[in-house]
């Protein structure tokens, strides 16, 4: 080797300098391109409404979740990932690694201007995909514009249609041609509204738009198996209507277009098996080892759906800033490099995915903004990493609104204790509904030093005095409703 760099640089002497270099760096060029492993693909997958208790692998006692417990088994299952309560923050913020205290300004709305993973994975070669549900385009109601998944890095798409993504003429084929009752515009699950590539995709009363979205998925993954891909699949499981799914058994045509919670643990079930035709197909091309699939949720089940993990009864908390609307599935698989059976138990957030998936496409971070989240590669891959000592949420689903439907806070959470923006520190896991917070009087040593570190995180945000003054210092509607379901069956349950 050493004769060889000798001779190579006798023979770059007579050179000039600037040919000198020249030659070198399309020498460092070459090597890297022919040296360099193949970076990994990504599939992240996140679903809709979707609770962590809801699978049993987590320890749910209410449905069969057999697809989810085997791909936690052999991959790894994180006990503490934090969504935002409600979709369009979770998926601003998943999507852009802020939080949303700096960049969410809409319900509906992703803000002209950011740069998402999708950006990031395209800048640096990925071939790129999207298939699902979108809410980021813009509020007519509000007249905020947002922006579409072509501005946002991603190549082919499949995406349920809300029926303003739809040309007029399509959207009256579509209605009517739909099974749907009148007044219901498109629909997500049975005769699903789809737009394919930017295409009008009419579908049947037998169609159900889960298995387009993942049918899309599978074919990209064929086409793309020699490539380096990146998929997002934000998908339309399981968010209300709760409708029967192919596997569900002894259902009528009219249960395909109503809604009935009793399908919600049937739809858990199906996302699971979607999961796994994933990963079959990715063993069937021989690129399992080669793919990271991450599975999460973009917040709590939907209000109303009632579940049980043991003797703990878990009422749906979508929207809402408490333990049953934030705490959400995380699965990940990735053969060969993730341990099987490991279960981690730091604390993830959903501004982590950015830099995750930046740093394994070796791609870089925009550099022009403040990015909250940090990378667990290192957890996937067995090391200790850098995990966070706190997630941090800012919620304001509606911050244009004069009269907000939800209140207006922001936490940081240790994994045990919460502590909010106005003071009131809650300890989790023996205050699920936060009803009665931590008096500092009667307050421990650990619990002041636990609050002295919280208090130390939210003064690192930046600053904000929301306005709450239209809930006249009681819970909103929404919550009393959700506190008064809960005592209901707790008592219910005792009697
Ligand atoms: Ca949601």
């Amino acid at each position: 080797m050493q004769l060889v760099f000798i001779k190579l640089l006798k023979f770059l002497q007579p050179m000039t300098r600037f040919v000198r270099l020249l030659l070198l760096f399309s020498l460092l060029g070459y090597l890297q391109s022919n040296g360099a492993e193949r970076r990994p693909n990504i599939i992240l997958m996140m679903a809709d409404d979707f609770g962590y208790e809801a699978l049993a692998c987590n320890g749910g006692t209410s449905y069969e979740t057999p697809a989810f417990d085997r791909i936690a088994s052999q991959g790894m299952r994180f006990t503490r990932a934090y969504s935002q309560p409600v979709c369009t923050p979770s998926r601003v913020k998943i999507m852009t690694g802020q939080s949303n205290a700096r960049n969410y300004i809409s319900f509906g709305v992703l803000r002209e201007g950011e740069v998402t993973f999708g950006n990031v994975m395209k800048a640096a070669g990925y071939k790129t995909s999207i298939t699902g549900k979108w809410q980021l385009s813009g509020n007519n109601s509000k007249g905020k514009k947002g922006m579409w998944w072509q501005d946002c890095g991603f190549d082919q798409s499949c995406m349920w249609a809300y029926a303003h993504y739809l040309q007029p003429k399509d959207l009256e084929h579509f209605i009517a041609n739909s099974s749907l009752k009148k007044g219901k515009t498109t629909s997500r699950f049975w005769n699903a509204s789809i737009l394919e590539n930017g295409k009008y995709r009419p579908t049947t009363k037998d169609d159900f738009g889960p298995d387009i979205y993942s049918d899309f998925v599978l074919d990209f993954i064929e086409e793309n198996k020699d490539e380096e891909f990146f998929v997002y699949y934000p998908m339309a499981l399981t968010h209300a209507p709760f409708v029967p799914t192919p596997h569900s058994k002894d259902f009528s045509i009219k249960d395909k277009f109503s809604s009935d919670k009793k399908y919600f643990g049937e739809m858990v079930r199906y996302t699971g098996y979607i999961i796994e035709r994933i990963i079959n197909k990715l063993e069937e091309t021989g690129i399992a080892e080669d793919t990271l699939v991450i599975f999460t949720t973009d917040n709590g089940t939907g209000r109303g759906v009632v579940s049980w993990m043991g003797d703990r009864l878990v009422t749906g908390g979508k929207a809402f800033p408490v333990d049953a609307g934030t705490h959400v599935p995380m699965i990940a698989y990735w053969k060969g490099t993730i341990e099987p059976g490991t279960i981690c138990n730091d604390l993830i957030e959903h501004s982590d995915f950015l830099p995750t998936l930046a740093e394994i496409g070796q791609s870089k971070l925009p550099s022009d903004r403040v990015i909250d989240g940090r990378s667990f590669l290192p957890q996937l891959k067995g090391e200790r990493g850098n995990p966070r000592d706190a997630v941090v949420v800012h919620y304001d689903k509606d911050p244009d609104s004069d009269k907000p439907k939800f209140r207006r806070v922001r936490f940081a959470f240790d994994g045990t204790y919460k502590l909010y923006l106005d003071g009131r520190m809650i300890e989790v896991a023996k205050d699920y509904l936060e009803q009665s917070p931590i008096t500092l009087e009667h307050a421990s040593k650990k619990i002041r030093k636990a609050r002295a570190h919280l208090q130390e995180v939210l003064d690192k945000q930046p600053e904000w005095e929301p306005d709450n003054s239209t809930f006249g210092g009681k819970p909103s509607k929404d919550f009393q409703k959700f506190l008064d379901l809960q005592e209901s069956l707790d008592k219910g349950e005792k009697s």
